[in-house]
């Protein structure tokens, strides 16, 4: 289910049926005989089911005509009344910052010119009509005239439903919840690499679901940072641009031996850890190494419903990470994080939790010591249940792209043969550039359709 859908309307309901409801979903979505990756607009008609004013968020935009516009001067707002029947309101001072004519907006940048020591918010209006060409024009107690499109006015409507509508299209935030039913959104390689609708459809399974298999990539270095490179660029850590998963002699990280990963999120010892994780499979060990993910979000939300206490504990006490080395230069890092984020709507927004590099050092009073580890085992206990991870085995040429402020994933331990030796390439990307590149693509491939 998607979560604002879950955590606002229906939360008992939709919460038992849940990874239900997520594999019907994605079988819904998948296409036969191909890979399962669910095209980009059968992800947002998915997101219909549970709210239903969040479907005008990914469609074309209607065009919107404005039958009358009154200024309520008590109030300093302007009441727009729509074609449709619907009104929106606009306060006088919003509208005056917003002035779309050149003076107040530098149209190549499409920034604001308009400086807030100029900007009266006491403002009345002098004059508000309605153009021959469905605009709606403001003039001012200065006689600066503002003129306002239909569309673009009725995108920032101040209601609940539209501002909601707004914000879902920004950031894709209702996100689908899964377990070990979850069959892994698969698409092939090459074709991310070139074909728009396939890359949109990629990206967008990453953000609702939260993982996305390619398959048929070259069994060699470079294919991380190309993919990377298909959305912006890569996020430099001190492992270096691209760093490479192999059992090391005096390794700096306990990834790079052949021992065992529990479920974990990627760097949490930096405080702005890596969004988005890309790994490469190059070579297989000939044993073990098989790969395990867990709904990091739905574990958290299962631990808030099965054990409140220790959800509270980990979503208000900061913990160390800490992690000391030589890489792509020496780093002495030291972080503070909740292992669970919440928003200030008390949704689950991030997870932060690798016990390598938690540190022994606890900043908390000595009696919260003990609540801690249950709290922090409780989580760990409820993620490793069979019935919430999934697992599976990469094979050279698969890469795994994955959300790592939502994701737990861990590797078994493995045996490499010298003639054989397991070999992952990773790389780190943000949020802010793989949403950016979303964006761009679903209004291209919504302008060529
Ligand atoms: C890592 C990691 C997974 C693997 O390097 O952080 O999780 O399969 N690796 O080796
Ligand atoms: N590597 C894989 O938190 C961590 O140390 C994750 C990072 C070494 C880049 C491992
Ligand atoms: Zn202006
Ligand atoms: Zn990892």
């Amino acid at each position: 289910m998607w979560m604002s859908a879950f955590s606002r309307f229906a939360r008992p309901a939709l919460q038992r049926s849940s990874s239900v409801m997520a594999c019907q979903a994605l079988k819904a979505c998948s296409r036969p005989g191909q890979a399962a990756l669910p095209p980009a607009s059968c992800v947002a008609s998915a997101q219909l089911r549970g709210h239903q004013t969040l479907g005008s968020a990914s469609l074309p935009l209607a065009r919107h005509s404005v039958r009358h516009v009154r200024a309520l001067d008590e109030e300093r707002l302007m009441e727009v009344e729509w074609e449709d029947g619907g009104q929106s309101l606009y306060p006088f001072t919003w509208l005056r910052d917003n002035c779309q004519c050149p003076m107040c907006t530098l149209e190549s940048a499409q920034a604001r010119k308009l400086l807030m020591a100029d900007l009266d918010i006491h403002t009345g209006v002098d004059v508000v009509e309605v153009t021959n060409d469905n605009k709606v024009s403001i003039v001012w107690p200065d006689q600066h005239t503002s003129v306002y499109d239909a569309d673009w006015l009725k995108k920032r409507c101040f209601s609940p439903a539209a501002r909601q509508a707004v914000q879902e299209e920004f950031f894709l935030n209702e996100r689908y919840y899964w377990d070990s039913k979850l069959h892994i959104p698969t698409a092939d390689y090459q074709e991310v690499l070139h074909d728009d609708k396939a890359a949109l459809a990629w990206l967008t399974a990453l953000r609702r679901i939260g993982i996305v298999y390619l398959k048929g990539a070259p069994a060699e270095q470079g294919q991380v940072a190309r993919l990377a490179k298909r959305i912006g660029y890569l996020r430099l850590t001190f492992y270096g641009h691209t760093w490479q998963v192999q059992d090391k002699y005096m390794a700096n990280n306990v990834a790079y031996t052949s021992g065992r990963l529990s479920l974990h999120t990627d760097y949490p010892a930096l405080h702005f850890a890596p969004g988005v994780q890309f790994l490469h499979c190059i070579n297989q060990a000939v044993e073990g190494g098989e790969s395990e993910v867990v709904d990091g979000f739905h574990m958290a939300e299962q631990l808030q419903r099965e054990d409140p206490e220790a959800f509270r504990t980990l979503t208000s006490l900061p913990v160390d990470f800490t992690d000391t080395g030589t890489d792509y230069c020496d780093f002495m890092l030291q972080s503070k994080k909740c292992i669970i984020d919440v928003d200030p709507e008390g949704r689950v927004a991030r997870v932060n939790y690798n016990n390598a590099t938690r540190d022994s050092v606890l900043d908390f009073p000595i009696h919260q010591v003990q609540p801690f580890y249950r709290a922090l085992k409780a989580y760990v206990k409820i993620m490793n249940r069979p019935e919430n991870v999934v697992t599976y085995t990469m094979q050279p040429g698969d890469i795994v792209t994955f959300d790592n402020w939502r994701l737990l994933h861990g590797r078994r331990s493995y045996i490499s043969r010298p003639d054989r030796l397991r070999h992952l390439e990773g790389a780190y990307l943000d949020w802010d550039e793989v949403m950016s590149r979303l964006r761009i693509l679903r209004s291209s491939v919504s302008e060529n359709a």
